[in-house]
């Protein structure tokens, strides 16, 4: 599904009716988000130059972003007690990582855009919305918003996209066609490819470090038809120890762990996983996981999440048990 209607309409409001803007990230706001959010507000204000725009950050933003926020700084708030004439949603994904901006946005008088690369369930939270799922990340969707307005692009917003591009397509690894096109341009319009690899580089988390090798310790071994799958528990950093057990050669891996009174179950699988099996770990196993077990969840083919007030025990027997029933049963074998 592509929504590109009104590209050109884009903040679809009257520069002279535009005063106070918010643009909204996720929840803990990643690189794409953050740095597409910061391309989005010099956007407005050069359509609008009086125009007061905050970038919304609810329940903050990763470690890295918070780095990348120093380079790229901008007023940004976690909560507000204001209305703004317009909020553009950027890189959302399920509503629900809005937190308590979903219902600040519905409650809203002003106008509401999602731009986006996530597929869109319900858009009924959004008057307009800007989605290509062909794009590998929110920043290309931006970018084709300025080339569509012809609008100016001043070389730190360039190098902000880039980054925000290479971030979400593991440097390129995975960059859609129309990706690399934007880089190049970014690239024309004074953003250093150099300069983005550096600025992405994190400093090893301790935290993290410790999850993944925890991660690692409590691995167990699954053979589902011809596909190898992981599966781990630990009580933070889910995401980043199922994507280092594809690295370690699983085709599939499901990682899960309580925190803050909830369960969080992550997955993510190969591209070949994906491609031979057809199996969309988004839609297909977080969303249904979710609609199963009650709660929220989606995500992309390759990586997807879900969380859940039942226990951890229960959201990964069932996980696996749905995995059986799009693969074949899994035989634990290590
Ligand atoms: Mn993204």
């Amino acid at each position: 599904m592509t929504l590109d209607i009104g590209l050109k309409r884009f903040p679809f409001l009257e520069a002279k009716a535009l005063h106070d803007a918010a643009v909204v990230c996720h929840r803990n706001a990643d690189p794409d988000a953050y740095l597409s959010a910061f391309a989005v507000s010099a956007l407005l204000r050069s359509l609008a130059p009086r125009c007061r725009v905050e970038i919304v950050t609810p329940g903050g933003m990763t470690t890295l972003t918070q780095k990348l926020s120093a380079k790229f700084p901008h007023p940004t708030v976690e909560v507000s007690g204001r209305d703004y004439d317009l909020y553009v949603a950027v890189d959302v994904g399920d509503e629900e990582l809005l937190n308590e901006w979903k219902a600040k946005l519905e409650s809203s008088r002003g106008v509401r855009v999602l731009v986006d690369h996530h597929p869109m369930r319900d858009g009924s939270l959004y008057d307009h919305a800007i989605v290509n799922e062909r794009a590998t990340s929110a920043a290309e969707v931006v970018f084709s918003i300025y080339q569509e307005l012809g609008a100016a692009l001043d070389r730190v917003t360039a190098q902000a996209l880039l980054e925000a591009i290479m971030f979400d397509s593991s440097h390129l690894a995975i960059a859609s066609p129309a990706g690399v096109r934007a880089v190049v341009k970014l690239m024309d319009a004074g953003a250093d490819i150099a300069l983005a690899r550096k600025e992405l580089r994190s400093e090893p988390d301790y935290g993290e470090v410790l999850a993944k090798l925890k991660g690692a310790q409590r691995l167990k071994i699954y053979k589902a038809g011809e596909w190898v799958a992981a599966t781990s528990m630990v009580g933070s950093f889910q995401a980043h120890v199922a994507r280092s057990l594809i690295y370690l050669g699983a085709d599939l891996a499901v990682v899960g762990g309580e925190a803050e009174g909830e369960t969080r179950v992550s997955l993510r699988s190969t591209q070949r996983f994906a491609e031979n099996t057809g199996i969309q770990l988004g839609t297909q196993v977080a969303g249904e996981m979710s609609r199963r077990l009650g709660g929220h969840g989606g995500g992309h083919a390759t990586a997807a999440s879900f969380s859940t007030g039942k226990p951890e025990d229960e959201a990964m027997e069932e996980t696996l048990k749905r995995v059986g029933e799009l693969l074949g049963e899994p035989r634990e074998i290590g």
